[in-house]
Order: structure tokens, then C-alpha cells, then sequence
């Protein structure tokens, strides 16, 4: 098993170098561990702070945002042949001493994704408020996901390598949401690992307050939602106003067979615009239904393309054993 630890950062000069320290050097089950720090248009010396680590560098000469530096870092991991990839922050946020803990459930292979609980009702330098959305917030992430998990926006979490051939990140902002939501919509399995967070070293640099927090988080989630289940919400618009368009209609006929119609033509003209909204709904439904089918072709094809793109070098991979057992017969027979 070969695990990449990867750390997007920009400008973590002061704080990476507890990140790195606290990096544990062997885990149970895993043979090579590698550190990659994503060094994102840094303006202070990051890259040579890293370097002096002992971690591979990959930089961006300009702020490319975290969601880009995300899948730079891996898809470096994957090329270079990762069975698993941890992120943790530059900031120290995160307990790395725990990152064995994290790997645990991919090893075992009861888990593709694995996320570190903050516990975030137990930390003290969030208000109240704060708490209330990170709660609040999870639960619209797991009703979108369809599963259940306590701390939706943590960036400390393991992807097993099936779990990173299958996701795609393609939101700017904020990759954390959305790759949740993804993984519970094709069915990759979640778990969550409880976690206490080291003491807060500096303020948020990804959001300037808890309204732009809110505000970017919620349409990335629903961004989401939308691309996996816009069936869902075409429903819930669509149903209601055939049922508000059939019932006027209804009894516009009633009046108008006892002769009465000329009285009631409100109920006719009311129920005609909530048919024809309806009617424009279930057709909408119809081409979000032939987009969805070729979303997933899509995806299947992309699953297959980074597959090839970056090799079958997990280990006890079926194909590797074949490939192997391949040249070691072509050798027997050349010699
Ligand atoms: N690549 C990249 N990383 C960023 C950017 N802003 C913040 N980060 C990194 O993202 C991680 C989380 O940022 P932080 O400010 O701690 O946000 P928090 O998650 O709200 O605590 C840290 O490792 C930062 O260095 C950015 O614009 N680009
Ligand atoms: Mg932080």
C-alpha cells in the first residue's frame, strides 16, 4: 500500500513545518508514505519549507484556488501509483498524529472515503452560531448524499484510489461538499473517524466570515444536489402545480356541464397557467433525465480514461498480477 499525504497550501510557511513534523513516519498496513505539499502561488517560502521536509513540491506559479490544488495533488498521487491519498490542512488544524487511524478503514477495505469528525459542538473557539450551520449544514450535505455524517466541511480525510478514479471535482470553490455528495450518489462508502482538533492557529484564510461561508457552501451543495437528483426537485415543483392546475380546471367542468361556465372562467384561466407550468416541468424533467444518462456515460468513460491514464500499479491488483505473471512466463521463454 502505498499512501500519499497531500496538503494544499498558500502561504503556510509558519505552521507547515508542525504539519510535516507531525506527520507519523510508519502506519500498520502501509509500505511507503509520501508527502506532497501543493504549494498554490505561495508568496513566502512554502516550497522551501516543504523541500527541507523531505516532501515533493508541486507548485502553481499563481493562486489557482484549493479546489484545483485538490485534484492537482491527486491526480500527482494517482500517476504516481497512491492506493490512498490522506488531506490534511497547512494549518495544523488537523491532528495528523491520527492520520493511521484515518487509513485504517481503506486498508481494511470497509471504507472508500474516510472523514475526521471535528466533533466541531465540542470546539471552543466556535460561537454558537458557528455550531448550529456546521450542524445544520451536515445534515443538508448527508440528505444530499444519502448518508450520515457528523462534519461535512472537515478537510482531513483518506480516499481510497476507487474512490478518486470515480470522482470528479468540478466546482471552483469548495471540493469538500461535493465530494461527499458524489461519492453517497454512486454509492462509495463513508465512514467518519471522531477527531479533536489541534488549537486554532490563525483565522480562516478560505472565507472572510460565516455569511460568505454560508452563502458559497450552500451553492455548492445545491449545485450538487442538482446535478445528481434534479429529478427530485423538478417533482417538487412539477406535482404541486399539476394538482393546483387539475382541481380549478376540474371544477370550471363541473360548473360548465350545469351550464355555468360563463361565471367561472378564473378557475379556467388559473388552472390552464398551472397545467402548461406543469406540462413545462415534466418536459424539463424529460431532457434533465437524457442529460443525466449522459453524465454518467461521461463519467464511466473519464473512470476508465484516468484507469488507463494512470496504470493498474495498485497493489494485488488482478491485472498487475496477470501483467505480472505475463513477463515472468515471456522471460522463462527468452531464456
Ligand atoms: N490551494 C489553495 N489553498 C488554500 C487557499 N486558501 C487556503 N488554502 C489552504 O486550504 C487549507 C485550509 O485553509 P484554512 O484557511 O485553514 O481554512 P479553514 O478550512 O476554514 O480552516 C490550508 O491548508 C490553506 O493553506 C487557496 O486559495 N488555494
Ligand atoms: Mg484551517
Amino acid at each position: 500500500m502505498k499512501l500519499f499525504v497531500q496538503i494544499p497550501c498558500l502561504n503556510e510557511e509558519d505552521t507547515l513545518p508542525l504539519v510535516l513534523e507531525s506527520i507519523p513516519g510508519t502506519i500498520p498496513g502501509v509500505d511507503e508514505i509520501r508527502v506532497l505539499v501543493i504549494d498554490d502561488g505561495s508568496s513566502d517560502r512554502t516550497a522551501e519549507v516543504a523541500r527541507s521536509y523531505g516532501a515533493e513540491v508541486l507548485r502553481h506559479p499563481r493562486t489557482m484556488g484549493l479546489a484545483r490544488s485538490f485534484r492537482d495533488g491527486v491526480d500527482h498521487a494517482l500517476a504516481h501509483g497512491a492506493d490512498i491519498v490522506v488531506n490534511t490542512d497547512g494549518d495544523n488544524q488537523y491532528p495528523q498524529e491520527r492520520i493511521a487511524d484515518l487509513v485504517w478503514p481503506v486498508i481494511a477495505s470497509q471504507a472508500d472515503v474516510v472523514i475526521g469528525d471535528r466533533q466541531t459542538s465540542t470546539i471552543a473557539h466556535f460561537s454558537p452560531f458557528k455550531k448550529a450551520m456546521q450542524r445544520f449544514g451536515s445534515r443538508v450535505v448527508s440528505f444530499a448524499a444519502g448518508t450520515d455524517l457528523p462534519d461535512a466541511a472537515s478537510g482531513f480525510r483518506a480516499y481510497s484510489r476507487a474512490a478518486l478514479l470515480r470522482l470528479n471535482v468540478v466546482t471552483q470553490f469548495s471540493y469538500c461538499m461535493e465530494t461527499i455528495i458524489q461519492a453517497g450518489n454512486k454509492r462509495l462508502a463513508i465512514t467518519s473517524l471522531q477527531i479533536v482538533t489541534n488549537a486554532k492557529t490563525r483565522e480562516s484564510r478560505l472565507f472572510k466570515n460565516q455569511w460568505q461561508h454560508m452563502y458559497l457552501s450552500g451553492r455548492a451543495i445545491s449545485r450538487s444536489y442538482l446535478m445528481y437528483r434534479p429529478n427530485v426537485i423538478l417533482g417538487w415543483i412539477g406535482v404541486p402545480m399539476l394538482v393546483a392546475g387539475l382541481v380549478p380546471f376540474a371544477r370550471f367542468l363541473v360548473y360548465w356541464s350545469m351550464g355555468d361556465g360563463g361565471g367561472h372562467v378564473q378557475s379556467l384561466i388559473f388552472g390552464t397557467a398551472m397545467l402548461v407550468g406543469a406540462l413545462l416541468t415534466f418536459a424539463l424533467l424529460v431532457i434533465v433525465d437524457l442529460q443525466r444518462t449522459n453524465r454518467i456515460l461521461l463519467e464511466e468513460t473519464l473512470e476508465r480514461i484516468k484507469a488507463l491514464q494512470y496504470g493498474n500499479a495498485r497493489r494485488g491488483d488482478p491485472d498487475e498480477e496477470l501483467a505480472e505473471e505475463l513477463a515472468a512466463g515471456e522471460t522463462a521463454l527468452a531464456s
